[in-house]
């Protein structure tokens, strides 16, 4: 592709000019990093004609546009991704050749800015590339925090969290906008006066203020001039308010603003999947979120008078129930500020919010306690005391004389504020995460709400952009699929299916696995750099990467590991075909179990590793500090895709479709979006074992599940786990591994034990992996399986999955940006 944007010689003077000019230096003199920040002003240059082009466009065509909400945007590097959706990235790293640098290095100097944890996070971040490739007017809502999520480190086995600085060198993508400063108001009371016409108003007094200051972030689409923008917002300190308390002696208050700025956005809360209800996290959402919410209607009115039409052009979407508060927010500024009444703002509020559920487990559902809301949030929570009043006299009408649906349903109830059932209650549309998720919320944990508001529910499959996760993450697949038919995937996805007439072609399947296998190259030199471990690359790459979490069974995988060992141990001269289990992992920093997992996993390691007798039969590596700019090489490289949640428990995954894109065979349980990965590749392309989330679902009602009588019947098994106890894998410790037995095993509470059936699927799953292995010997089937898996991934592009939310929810005009100048 031609590229005048980037015409050769041009850009290599605009990057030495930007050398220069930032560090006093000749190319010859500067650093890697400094190259990366030359590099990436004068892209940033290009971005920002398109990025006005956008905005003239949207001032011009008055789109409908959606504010995406989101306390986490795991976006990661931005260059790489940013180049190849200018189609510049060959252009550009020919350029850095020839003046002697390497693009691929120069990526590696940007930090992974890692704003987000894991799932819901990296899927923001798709759906706001998407959004921009698709044409789709949008802004990303979330927080500039100082610090994202811990980077880890391994010492001795054991996680160790170190702060994750992304700031430290500046970030080039970033913009700071104080011309779109808002206030954000905490604590302090609330007074009511009647006004002449009878009418109540509301005064908020007393109150702190932090001032919001946004960044914008480029979201580059795909070859179409298009740019939308990520707001993170910053929190600031009142500047003129110091010297102004000093003169009315207020200077206590001064302080503690400034102090509240500084906390604010400090730090990312390392959870996912549980909440703590820490004070400082509601402090968070609500800062962001009426940042957000005020910078919506300003924009909104600067175009138009009649709010009232408010919902023909914005649609406000909910991430999970963690900016919930936008509902209230909403209602506040039409209340208060707009002087509405409460049954217009409310129609307004409710057209224009929508909610997404990422999980039914019970513990990540938040509930705030009364105390902490009222006296933070005095007026939005006044609001959602009468939100709370109004759905309880609807319930009520559904379900005459029910009072126990009033219990369940509740916004308030029992001292707390449930999150997910005001987002429910004041949003038009609740949407699930996969198929089996939404019927589990509809069957299940949202049935009530599913009974009275059917219309609302619908789902919404995740998906991920093949533009970071094929086209940039594995340049040679990329290349071959354009060989045999074409690029059209990169914007649309479907038509890797005419892939699949070649999967029976010997020379296609051989010039696949050899991709398969340089990608593996790839990895292994870069395990052999950070673990110092060698790995063999005919070996089969068998990979979970993923938080830590008990429910995605990262146990189960390990202690199926020592049970294959202790096979080869017992029966050296039995067929094996070497494998390499690879994992990667940061539990929450306060998460038990989930740590004593990682160090299991790499005690593991350095007994089997370090065992010669078993020939490398088996190896173990655990990647340190797994992260989007990894996890891009890690799906390239790996054979088998672990996907292994108890059935029910993972709402969708979004890691199982990179690796399906990548051409790896799934062996997993019937959970999450594995189901449609199933219904689209077939079931003789993939490794399905265990438990149906019924069947989960029964045991967990009866509660009749007893490891115990596993533990008992089973020789292997019972190997296995007095093997964590006695000293095998923590020679110094023996006791070091008890909490994860006693997890499986409780003997003095036995309904606390094995919580995810980890025994209960056992055999399945080393059943269905001695399949895999199998399978992996027959060269030519595997090749077929495999390319098949990529053939048939085309439903999962995040293109679709927006496509969807504007279909059905957001109902965004398109628009079509012009070429700059
Ligand atoms: C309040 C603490 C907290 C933090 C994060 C609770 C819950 C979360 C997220 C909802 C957890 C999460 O990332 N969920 C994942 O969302 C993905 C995107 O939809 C799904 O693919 C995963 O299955 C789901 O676990």
């Amino acid at each position: 592709m031609q590229n005048q944007m980037f015409e050769k010689e041009k850009f290599i003077q605009e990057i030495k000019d930007n050398v220069k000019n930032l560090y006093r230096k000749t190319l010859e003199e500067a650093s890697q990093q400094e190259v990366y920040q030359a590099v990436s002003q004068a892209v940033k240059e290009v971005i920002i004609d398109q990025w006005l082009a956008t905005q003239k466009t949207m001032e011009k065509e008055d789109p409908k546009m959606v504010y995406y909400m989101s306390m986490e945007f795991l976006m990661g590097r931005a260059l790489g991704n940013n180049l190849i959706n200018l189609t510049a990235y060959k252009e550009v790293k020919e350029a850095l050749e020839e003046i002697g640098f390497d693009l691929n290095v120069i990526e590696d100097e940007e930090p992974d800015p890692a704003l987000g944890n894991g799932g819901l996070g990296r899927l923001a971040a798709c759906f706001m590339e998407s959004l921009s490739t698709l044409g789709y007017p949008a802004y990303g809502c979330g927080i500039r925090y100082r610090y994202g999520l811990f980077r880890q480190k391994i010492e001795n086995g054991f996680q160790v969290e170190v702060p994750d600085n992304w700031l430290k060198d500046g970030y080039p993508f970033e913009m700071r906008r104080p011309e779109h400063t808002f206030q954000v108001k905490f604590g302090g009371y609330v007074r009511s006066e009647g006004d002449p016409s009878g009418k109540t108003r509301f005064i908020h007094e007393g109150y702190q203020t932090v001032r919001a200051v946004p960044y914008d972030m480029p979201v580059v689409g795909y070859n179409n001039n298009m740019v939308n923008a990520l707001i993170a917002w910053d929190a600031e300190p009142e500047e003129y308010f110091e010297l102004d308390a000093f003169d009315k002696g207020d200077y206590k208050k001064a302080v503690e603003q400034e102090n509240l700025a500084k906390n604010l956005v400090e730090v990312l809360y390392p959870n996912d999947n549980h909440i703590q209800g820490k004070e400082l996290r509601l402090k968070q959402q609500y800062f962001f979120v009426s940042a957000s919410v005020q910078r919506a209607v300003a924009r909104y009115k600067k175009y138009h008078t009649d709010l009232h039409k408010l919902p023909d052009k914005v649609a406000i979407q909910l991430n999970d129930t963690h900016p919930t508060v936008a509902v209230a927010e909403l209602m506040r500024i039409l209340l208060d500020e707009e002087n509405m009444e409460w049954d217009e703002a409310w129609t307004i509020t409710t057209r224009t919010c929508a909610y997404t559920n990422h999980t039914i487990m019970s513990e990540a559902l938040e509930k705030w306690p009364i105390e902490i809301f009222s006296r933070l949030l005095p007026r939005v929570y006044q609001i959602i005391e009468e939100i709370n009043r109004r759905f309880i006299l609807d319930i009520e009408k559904k379900f005459p004389g029910d009072y126990n649906k009033v219990k369940k349903m509740a916004i308030i109830f029992d001292g707390q504020v449930k999150m997910a059932h005001l987002a429910i209650a004041a949003g038009c549309s609740v949407n699930g995460v996969a198929r089996l998720h939404t019927e589990i919320l509809k069957n299940q944990e949202l049935h009530e709400f599913y009974q009275m508001f059917p219309e609302k529910f619908n789902n919404k499959t995740n998906g991920i952009t093949q533009r970071r996760f094929l086209y940039h993450g594995n340049p040679l697949l990329a290349e071959w699929v354009n060989k045999y038919i074409g690029n059209d995937w990169v914007t649309n996805l479907s038509h890797l299916e005419k892939l699949a007439v070649y999967a029976d072609d010997e020379k296609a399947q051989q010039e696949f696995m050899n991709i398969k296998y340089q990608n593996k190259l790839r990895l292994a030199e870069y395990i052999r750099k950070h673990n110092g471990i060698e790995i063999n690359p005919r070996s089969i790459f068998d990979v979970q990467v993923k938080r830590l979490h008990e429910y995605k069974r990262q146990l189960l995988n390990i202690l199926h590991v020592m049970y294959l060992y202790n096979k080869i141990k017992e029966h050296p001269e039995m067929e094996f075909y070497p494998r390499t289990f690879i994992f990667g992992a940061k539990a929450a920093a306060g998460y038990r179990i989930a740590k004593l997992t990682i160090k299991l996993i790499n005690s593991v390691a350095d007994v089997i590793n370090n065992d010669a007798s078993i020939g490398g039969k088996i190896k173990v590596v655990f990647i340190e500090d797994y992260k989007v700019s990894i996890a891009e090489q890690i799906f390239a490289a790996s054979d088998v895709s672990e996907q292994i949640s108890t059935a029910s428990k993972e709402a969708s995954g979004t890691g199982n479709m990179k690796f399906m894109l990548n051409g790896a065979v799934t062996l997993g349980t019937m959970d999450g979006a594995n189901v449609e990965i199933v219904e689209e590749v077939g079931e003789e392309n993939a490794f399905i074992f265990g438990m149906s989330s019924q069947e989960v679902i029964d045991h967990e009602q009866k509660r009749d599940y007893d490891p115990m009588q596993i533990f008992n019947n089973d020789q292997d098994i019972r190997q296995v786990l007095m093997q964590l106890i006695n000293g095998m894998y923590s020679r110094n410790d023996p006791e070091l591994f008890r909490p994860l037995y006693n997890s499986l095993l409780n003997t003095q509470d036995t309904q606390y034990a094995d919580t995810y059936f980890i025994l209960k699927d056992f055999r399945s799953y080393a059943e269905v992996q001695s399949r895999v292995e199998k399978a992996y010997r027959d060269e030519k089937g595997w090749a077929k399986m495999a390319m098949l898996n990529t053939a048939h991934s085309g439903k999962f592009t995040s293109d679709r999955t927006i496509q969807q939310y504007v279909d059905d929810i957001w109902h965004l005009d398109k628009i079509k940006v012009e070429t700059p100048k």
